[in-house]
């Protein structure tokens, strides 16, 4: 397993635009993406992770290993399904006026303290990228916890942290149109 200095909150390249990947991808940067969607797998395995001290994850984007471009690897399982994507400039081409949020808020690999609060995000998104694991263009419809994570993911490349989206007067903010996620 690639090793990675996670940045964080505190690193201003968590907090920058990044900037477009240029395409075709090089050998090295393909395998870097590779990297760190085996990086995913491996923080999700309790033995590795204790072994490496590393926190499970679901996402890790370019800017939380100290790189400012526009790429996120993604691995997790949601009802049967296994996500498993190293997604290149994506970009989110529809959305829902519906809103959903996780019941549990949200964490964040470069943010070491959880901030208490519900983040809204858009329940239904269609994101468009370059995947590395297909070696594909991909359009992923995305409703639920997967666009959830993805929404996560795609803040990074824009330099926003999950907490800057939990309302600081009332972060436990109960909107009866939004979908409380479990
Ligand atoms: O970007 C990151 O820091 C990875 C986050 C992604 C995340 C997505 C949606 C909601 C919360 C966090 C980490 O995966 S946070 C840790 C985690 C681990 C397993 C399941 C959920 C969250
Ligand atoms: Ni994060």
């Amino acid at each position: 397993m690639k090793q990675f200095k996670i940045f964080t909150k505190d690193d201003a390249v968590l907090h920058q635009k990044a900037a477009l990947v240029s395409l075709p991808l090089s050998e090295e940067k393909e395998q870097l993406i590779l990297d760190m969607v085996d990086y995913l797998k491996c923080s999700q395995d309790e033995e590795i992770a204790e072994k490496y001290h590393i926190r499970p994850g679901v996402g890790i984007a370019a800017p939380q290993i100290g790189i400012s471009e526009r790429f996120f690897a993604i691995y997790f399982e949601d009802n049967g399904k296994t996500y498993e994507y190293g997604l290149v400039n994506p970009k989110i081409i529809s959305s829902s006026v519906k809103k959903a949020y996780l019941c549990t808020g949200e964490g964040c690999l470069s943010v070491p303290t959880d901030v208490k609060g519900y983040v809204y995000r858009y329940y239904k998104i269609t994101m468009k990228a370059y995947d590395v694991i297909s070696h594909k263009d991909v359009t992923l419809k995305l409703t639920g916890y997967p666009a959830i994570v993805f929404q996560h993911e795609y803040d990074h490349l824009d330099g926003v942290l999950y907490y800057e989206r939990i309302d600081q007067k009332d972060p436990l903010k109960e909107d009866p149109d939004a979908i409380r996620i479990e």
